[in-house]
């Protein structure tokens, strides 16, 4: 049974007054029935995890480097992370591979990386309006999957994010359909490659315009295991009814 899982992508918001929105959260679920991951900027990382630490709420980066140190100026490893208090990171978000260049190629190692440090990566895939107008949706997805995840991924390192890239931030939610299809063909594809086991294990997340007032008709898909919610995720108010619909 795959434990349900509400993660939070801050992306580039926040400063520490954000912090109180832990506080609050953590104040809202005690004793949460499914898991909580906030994912905020990287200055905010320990602070969030000690704001964090008496709850059940856990924290995670929203990238790391391929590299295990060196000379990377801004960049952050992934033994950074985990010593700032977090368990867990995004990878391969389609900012990241848009705003900075990245490859497949780039995320599986990065992915690597992560995993060989001991970090849950959430790793994200999608396709642009164009692909998805083209009928090129499961091509990508196929071409994302085998290039992106690295072979050491297991059901407890791995969890996959589907977010449309034309769903990101835009309130445009694909069709519940939609979502059944391509959770179902990311499903299917990991258990071809990694084995039934491995692959009925990992937890396949929705994101791209999650929202109090959709997440649980979301929820109720096959194969949608929870969320990676950006906007909704800033606020308590408006990420708290998003676990609930979990
Ligand atoms: C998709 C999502 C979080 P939002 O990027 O990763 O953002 O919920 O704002 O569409």
């Amino acid at each position: 049974m795959r434990r349900k899982l509400a993660a939070g992508n801050w992306k580039m918001n926040g400063t520490s007054a954000a912090l109180a929105e832990l506080n609050t959260l953590a104040s809202i679920h005690p004793t949460p029935d499914v898991d909580i991951l906030i994912c905020p900027p990287a200055p905010l990382l320990s602070r969030a995890a000690d704001a964090t630490a008496q709850s059940q709420i856990t924290i995670g980066g929203q990238d790391c480097h391929a590299a295990v140190s060196g000379a990377h100026t801004g960049d952050t490893s992934a033994d950074m992370l985990l010593d700032a208090g977090a368990t867990a990171v995004i990878l391969g978000h389609s900012e990241r591979r848009e705003d900075h260049d990245e490859r497949n190629e780039d995320v599986r190692a990065k992915a690597r990386t992560a995993m060989n440090a001991g970090l849950v990566t959430v790793i994200c895939l999608g396709e642009s309006l164009a692909q998805r107008v083209a009928a090129n949706t499961l091509d990508i997805i196929a071409g994302q999957m085998s290039g992106s995840i690295p072979d050491q991924a297991t059901g407890e390192n791995l969890v996959i994010a589907y977010e449309p890239i034309w769903a990101i931030g835009t309130g445009m939610v694909p069709t519940l359909e939609q979502i059944a299809e391509v959770h179902d063909f990311i499903r299917v594809r990991l258990e071809r490659r990694f084995g039934e086991g491995v692959g009925r294990s990992v937890r396949l997340l929705y994101g791209g315009s999650v929202k109090p007032s959709n997440a649980a008709e979301i929820f109720a898909v096959p194969n949608v295991d929870g969320a990676l919610v950006g906007g909704a995720s800033l606020k308590a108010a408006d990420f708290s009814p998003i676990i609930t619909a979990l």
